[in-house]
């Protein structure tokens, strides 16, 4: 029980609101967690694997309605509307409890209520956050476990007047029609009701270590991102660290883990794991922007993990897993498409129906065995990568910020910006076709400012100028670049091979931080020369190396509207300077046609 004479009336308040059968303070111990496991397998919500195979691992299905983050369900319920911004729904504090208070109301009853205090962030440091997860899913109370620090340790931490993130989570009937994600950053809190799967409802994750997050960012002077944080170790020792941001499900966790690729071997690189999504940057003593992840797990997408895309997240899946949403197979393993080894001839799919490899459903198309947002929760400490600092209470400091979507034409595989404001421009015009990590419609374009667009916890144009302010206030700046991986060609074949060959534009991203590497300006930046780029052992085509390193004047003209068109959303709030920025790539553009 809790010292915290807050955090006690909070949770009998709940108590008596939700009405559960009973209450369960979760202490973080390797006891609790084998009784939480048996009684979970008990009552059918996860499935004991092939303990040969995955040992100390398990299989769990959501309901077929709730397999991807909710986006058009998810509010920030702020005073204002208009500081929630275009970029988010948005709902008034009291019509948010109302609505969700109606929905949570008794939904407990026959249920146990988990009470998770958890720490984003090593615990005890002064970067940490803590925060307090109510939930009646068993399922979440053990994803909580891997993705966070828990327990005991927590409530020692937050003592008796510490503040906490009051992050309320009922699954309730699971009804798509009585489901809500809301953030009210004023009080600190987060309710959310109707969902059991990832992001809905594992709270800490984007909710608080996101949404929350960086609304407390921009008053406390950091930056909350949606950033991997990796660690480049170089032949003599030497590590430098970059953060990467991409939309949800364009590779994050892949780049967190890469292998450097046969061709670059001789250099004798080495790559460190930080952080796979999220990371916290502040400003160190030394004038550098350090990064620290505030995670303790891995939530990463599984089909297309395999020992070709991702080696070192196979390793680190290797046990004390949960596999959520993938095929079952009658023994006791899970398998995905893009996975490793043949499909199981007799297994379930991620609806729990029958499924062998080849199924076609009545139209004749293949029944995918996985869900394609199947995913995997993991403890980061079994990463074969993991960094030796990916705990060090104040982070690990910064040599280059990436920002990147998934586009098939326009942007070439790397730029670098002119300097800190036009790197803030570029992150905020970046978009991204859509993935499966989210519900709509799969392939579209929308922009994804820094990729946070689905988790700034207000509005954009405020978060444009706190990147901005922060510009002014890092004495030692980290340099940003854009990149894109998936650009394709005339016939729809990608150009660069990706996964482990990133480590070529890492390369020269590194060398250009500092002050080499091979560049030609163009009106977006600095772009590699075609031979700028080691690619040694690649065996590709000049051509394809120019088509990769390519300003089209033509596509940057119609992508300038389409900056204008967004930017327009943001009104009078948007700061002049992102408007300077975009007069001057204007310029730059028509100079570059006069010359
Ligand atoms: O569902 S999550 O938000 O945790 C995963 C993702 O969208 O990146
Ligand atoms: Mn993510």
């Amino acid at each position: 029980m809790a010292k915290n004479l807050e955090l006690q009336a909070w949770v009998s308040e709940l108590a008596k609101f939700g009405q559960p059968d009973r209450v369960v303070w979760i202490d973080g111990s390797q006891e609790e967690k084998e009784r939480l496991e048996a009684e979970a397998v008990s009552s059918k919500e996860l499935t004991r694997l092939n303990p040969q195979e995955h040992p100390g691992s398990f299989y769990h299905r959501s309901d077929p309605n709730d397999v991807a983050r909710s986006e058009h369900l998810t509010y920030i319920c702020c005073k204002r509307k208009e500081d929630a911004g275009p970029n988010n729904n948005w709902m008034a504090p009291e019509e948010g409890y109302r609505k969700a208070g109606e929905i949570f109301s008794g939904s407990m009853k026959g249920r146990a209520m988990y009470v998770i205090p958890f720490s984003m962030g090593v615990i005890g440091s002064p970067f940490s956050k803590i925060g307090v997860q109510i939930t009646d899913s068993i399922y979440v109370a053990l994803n909580m476990r891997i993705m966070t620090r828990v327990g005991t340790k927590v409530l020692e931490q937050l003592g008796a007047n510490g503040k906490f993130t009051k992050c309320l989570h009922g699954k309730a009937d699971l009804n798509v029609n009585r489901r809500l994600i809301l953030h009210f950053p004023d009080d600190n809190a987060i309710w959310s009701v109707g969902s059991g799967y990832g992001g809905n409802a594992l709270l800490g994750k984007k909710c608080l270590s996101l949404r929350i997050a960086s609304f407390l960012a921009r008053q406390e002077g950091w930056l909350a991102e949606h950033m991997l944080i990796l660690g480049i170790e170089d032949k003599k020792g030497k590590v430098e660290y970059v953060t990467a941001a991409f939309p949800s499900a364009c590779g994050k966790t892949n780049l967190a883990m890469l292998i450097p690729p046969e061709g670059l071997k001789a250099k004798g690189y080495k790559i460190w794991t930080v952080g796979d999504d999220i990371a916290w940057l502040r400003i160190g003593p030394d004038g550098r922007l350090w990064a620290m992840n505030p995670e303790a797990g891995f939530f990463g997408v599984a089909p297309g993990t395999n020992s070709k895309s991702n080696p070192n997240a196979l390793a680190t899946i290797k046990k004390n897993s949960i596999f959520t949403n993938v095929v079952l197979s009658d023994d006791g393993k899970v398998w995905w498409e893009d996975g490793e080894g043949p499909a199981p001839e007799k297994a379930t799919d991620w609806r729990g129906k029958p499924w062998k490899p080849g199924l076609k459903d009545a139209q004749g198309k293949p029944v995918l065995g996985a869900h394609p947002n199947g995913r995997f929760t993991a403890p980061a400490s079994q990463c074969p990568s993991i960094s030796p600092h990916w705990e060090d209470p104040q982070g690990v400091p910064i040599s280059a910020i990436i920002f990147g979507g998934r586009r098939e034409r326009v942007a070439p595989l790397v730029i670098e910006s002119l300097d800190w404001n036009h790197g803030v421009y570029l992150g905020a015009t970046v978009a991204s076709e859509r993935t499966a990590a989210q519900d709509g419609k799969i392939g579209e374009l929308r922009r994804d400012p820094m990729a946070m667009l689905p988790f700034c916890g207000y509005n954009m144009a405020d978060y444009f100028r706190h990147w901005l302010e922060m510009g002014k206030r890092i004495p030692k700046p980290p340099k940003i670049f854009h990149v894109n991986w998936f650009r394709k060609d005339g016939k729809g074949k990608f150009l660069w091979p990706g996964f482990g060959d990133n480590l070529r534009v890492l390369e020269w991203i590194l060398a250009r931080t500092g002050g080499q590497g091979k560049a030609r300006k163009t009106p977006i930046g600095y772009v590699p020369t075609a031979d700028a780029l080691d690619i040694s052992g690649l065996n590709m085509p000049t051509e394809t190396m120019q088509k990769l390193v390519e300003v089209r004047r033509e596509d940057w003209e119609t992508e300038l509207e389409g900056h204008k068109t967004y930017f327009d959303t943001f009104g009078q709030r948007l700061s002049p300077e992102m408007w300077k920025q975009h007069h001057a790539l204007k310029d730059r553009l028509k100079s570059a046609v006069a010359a």
